[in-house]
């Protein structure tokens, strides 16, 4: 239990709050005003363990990390809260003294959704093993008022309804109205000389006021909390009505909007550049703040702006925080007045990158003309940054236009926001292995051969607190059982689970959970989706952002082709399997929307089919969320990671099925290939081309996915019920654009882009082998067990650790609480 809690102080603090907040008592408290009851009491807990924390910090005047991100995918605060101060047993006693259910509770509240998917839920993590190893850190990002949309199915299609998280306010939320700061658009750079130096000040410009909202991050039992800090958008000048000016009232009515309209929204495009003005605001709205609030806050407690590097440190996640590199420049250059040489030198120790893919259409590229417009002061930065960086490039390879040309930051109309990154910062890295070693010998490799020790590796990780401690207390309390809670704070040690897995009595236990965990998703898919599902049936699941690349599509395909045989041989010895997806399209991704029809369509004639003796039912689980995926992971046997070799970055959702006993069914791509490494590849099925084959596609041609059509009989039936109405007979040209896109060259593509028909036979092999290998239960168990056992390296806190060792270098922070 932690230091500063009291079941009977928790108590009366619940009670005060329902009647101050909600003039109420608990006897006449709905669940949410519960909820939000307890929620205060929880951060009132919570409150001086984050004031003793920033007060160590400022004692020993500790290095900090800023970690910046548009995306934080947080998911609910409470459970977690409860569970990281300790007092999940208490807080549960006290509800049921008070006639509540903590897990009823939990429920009631919104998943805050500021993020897409593995990237804003990657910065989630990264903030829990940060204030867990008690490391001095900010989370810097946006207060969408709108986060991720909420996902309904209507017909079978996604229906997005907008996510007003904010509805009924956020507990755990404290503006902090005393460091708001202005951030300025637009205008234009007028020099004027001062002391014999040029000084360059916008004028005629647009601004708004960021003001921060403070969400406490709190360790697990270390008296550890730290902060993400989200910016708000807020008017700047309030309307005088009295004003005859009309200019004055135009620009008035221009800030509100501009105000209004900057937070409004989360982009909700994963792995894709939309290129929209906006979100360039966005970008330059939170960086902007947030660096001026961090150049600030140094300042108040040291003299020497030259040495700033030395006690804080900017990680950008991906390029979409890349301005902060010139922002930075601008405060030394123009606030400081530090020359060029020395400005640089400090920014580009202070600034560190991240790359999370090598999709070509997520590569940030904004238009010159809208960047110098909406920011022309960091525009002229960004010039001189690129000339200066061309010069370097001319200097290390005399007379190479094309190196000049394949490296330079302002390039055919347009800022390439990686390649500012690379040059501003002072490490670029991959997010598996395998990703970076592609980056540097292939996308980037030009950067690497010039700047090879800016390159490093950092295998992304997970939090073992929310994804098996919290998301599956029925398997986190036996682990404990078997082997002690070291695990908790200390993934590795959950290898000495390994020699159970040779034990019968302990398989038997564990082969209970995965099934008591099953019947909780079979309820939840009962309550949400109406669709009875089997908890006895290989559950086999795929829940993640549907995107092409992650080949979705495949999995359905493959489905449709095990219908086909089941139909024409209903006593095929199979056994019962449910097939579970979970995923949410960008809005405007047309054949990712039509490939959730597709799966629907799928679902909606094979689940009705009595002929096929229910061995195949498929389930669309709808609002794939952070709270769902808990319960998902928890449940799954088999983890489809069928992503095209080289095109998945890292996963993440990978690792969380790891770690709660899911087999991974995948190909080596991204973090996989380190999976199976530590799993053992005897504990896995793996399938497919591998990332150099593809790439040697890629680069000669020579795949053409015609052959395997005209060649393959039982590929091309499954093709042509995709345009004869087998599944749409209301529309039977209904999922022709997915035909074609298999089959047909697309405008600059190749047919069939991410080699579905090339690896479908080997895919439907891999899943016949799972189907086989569940036959042996002992076997199964075993495996299952193993990947558990395995799962150590997965841990967010070895990744923050060597992001601390090789990039950061933070010192670790003890935090003791006063007596109260
Ligand atoms: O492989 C994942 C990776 O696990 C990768 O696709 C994802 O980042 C995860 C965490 O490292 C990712 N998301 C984005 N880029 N990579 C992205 C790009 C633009 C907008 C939103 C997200
Ligand atoms: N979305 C949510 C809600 C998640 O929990 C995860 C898991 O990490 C992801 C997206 C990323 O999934 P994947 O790594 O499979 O793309």
């Amino acid at each position: 239990m932690s230091m500063g809690f009291d079941k009977e102080t928790f108590k009366k603090s619940v009670l005060f709050n329902m009647k101050n907040v909600f003039r109420k008592t608990v006897e006449e408290a709905t669940p949410e005003q519960m909820y939000q009851a307890v929620a205060y009491a929880v951060k009132d807990v919570i409150i001086d363990e984050w004031i003793a924390t920033h007060k160590e910090y400022e004692k020993q005047d500790v290095k900090t990390l800023y970690y910046l991100s548009m995306e934080f995918l947080m998911g609910r605060a409470l459970g977690n809260n409860i569970i990281n101060i300790m007092s999940q047993k208490e807080v549960k006693e006290v509800l049921e003294e008070l006639g509540f259910d903590l897990n009823a509770i939990e429920d009631q509240e919104p998943d805050p959704a500021l993020g897409n998917g593995g990237l804003g839920r990657l910065a989630a993590c990264f903030l829990d093993s940060l204030a867990t190893l008690g490391y001095p850190a900010y989370g810097c990002g946006i207060r969408y008022r709108y986060g991720m949309f909420k996902q309904k199915i209507e017909n079978g299609y996604q229906v997005e309804v907008p996510d007003n998280w904010l509805m009924n306010g956020c507990p755990f939320e404290i503006r902090r109205a005393e460091y708001a700061t202005e951030v300025k658009f637009g205008g234009h750079v007028n020099t004027v000389w001062e002391d014999g130096k040029e000084r360059f000040v916008q004028e005629g410009y647009q601004s708004v006021r960021a003001v921060p909202y403070d969400m406490p991050i709190v360790g697990y039992g270390n008296n550890v909390v730290n902060t993400l800090r989200i910016w708000d958008a807020e008017a700047i000048n309030t309307f005088s009505l009295d004003s005859f000016d009309r200019g004055d009232y135009q620009k008035a009515v221009e800030q509100e909007n501009l105000a209004k309209t900057i937070v409004e929204v989360l982009y909700p495009n994963d792995n894709h550049y939309a290129g929209k003005e906006l979100r360039l605001k966005q970008q330059y709205f939170f960086i902007s703040a947030s660096v001026q609030r961090a150049v600030m806050k140094y300042m108040e407690n040291h003299e020497d702006i030259h040495r700033f590097h030395e006690k804080n440190v900017f990680q950008l996640n991906d390029t979409h925080p890349t301005v902060a590199v010139p922002e930075l420049m601008r405060i030394l250059l123009d606030d400081y007045r530090l020359g060029w040489d020395e400005a640089w030198e400090i920014t580009t120790k202070t600034c560190a990158y991240t790359n999370h893919t090598i999709m070509s259409e997520a590569l940030e590229k904004w238009p010159i003309d809208l960047f110098s417009r909406l920011l022309p002061r960091i525009y002229q930065i960004v010039e001189e940054i690129n000339r200066r960086f061309q010069e370097k490039i001319e200097e290390r390879y005399p007379g190479n236009q094309d190196k000049v040309r394949s490296m330079a930051i302002l390039y055919d109309g347009q800022v390439r926001m990686a390649h500012l990154a690379i040059a501003g910062s002072f490490s670029v890295n991959g997010v598996a292995r395998l990703h970076t070693e592609i980056l540097k010998n292939q996308e980037l490799k030009d950067f690497y051969e010039m700047m090879p020790g800016k390159f490093n590796n950092k295998t992304n990780g997970i939090t073992q607190r929310r994804f098996l401690l919290h998301g599956n207390p029925l398997l986190a309390e036996w682990i404990t059982k078997k082997i002690g809670g070291d695990w908790i704070v200390d993934l590795p040690h959950i290898r000495r689970l390994a020699p159970y897995a040779e034990d019968p009595k302990s398989r038997q236990e564990f082969m209970d959970i995965k099934y008591r965990n099953k019947v909780r998703l079979a309820a939840y898919i009962k309550e949400h989706n109406g669709i009875d599902v089997d908890p006895r049936s290989i559950f086999d699941v795929q829940v993640k952002r549907l995107h092409e690349y992650k080949r979705q599509l495949m999995n359905i395909l493959h489905v449709m082709y095990l219908y086909n045989q089941l139909k024409d041989n209903p006593y095929m010895d199979m056994l019962p399997r449910t097939f579970i997806f979970g995923a949410k399209a960008a809005a405007g991704y047309k054949r990712a929307k039509l490939t959730i029809k597709l799966i629907n369509a799928v679902a909606e004639v094979v689940n009705r089919d009595r002929s096929i003796g229910g061995k195949i039912k498929v389930v669309f689980i709808e609002d794939y969320k952070v709270s769902n995926a808990e319960i998902i992971f928890a449940a799954a046997d088999v983890s489809e990671q069928i992503s095209t070799a080289s095109k998945e970055a890292s996963g993440t959702g990978n690792m969380k099925f790891m770690l709660n006993g899911a087999l991974t069914l995948g190909t080596m791509d991204g973090a996989n290939v380190e999976i199976v490494e530590e799993a053992g590849a005897e504990n896995a099925f793996i399938f497919g081309m591998s990332s150099d084959e593809v790439i040697r596609y890629e680069k000669e041609g020579g795949y053409d996915p015609m052959e395997i059509f005209n060649s393959d009989s039982e590929i091309r039936r499954v093709l042509m019920q995709l345009i004869n109405g087998y599944y749409s007979p209301e529309d039977p040209e209904l999922f022709r654009d997915i035909y074609n896109s298999l089959l047909n060259t697309q405008s600059s593509d190749r047919a069939d882009t991410y080699f579905i028909l090339k690896d479908f036979r080997s895919y439907a092999d891999a899943r016949s082998r799972t189907d086989q290998a569940y036959r042996d239960e002992a076997w199964w168990a075993k495996a299952a067990m193993l990947n558990v056992a395995c799962s150590g390296k997965f841990t967010s806190d070895r990744t923050i650790e060597e992001y601390v060792r090789d990039i950061w270098h933070l010192e670790k922070v003890k935090v003791e609480l006063e007596e109260p």
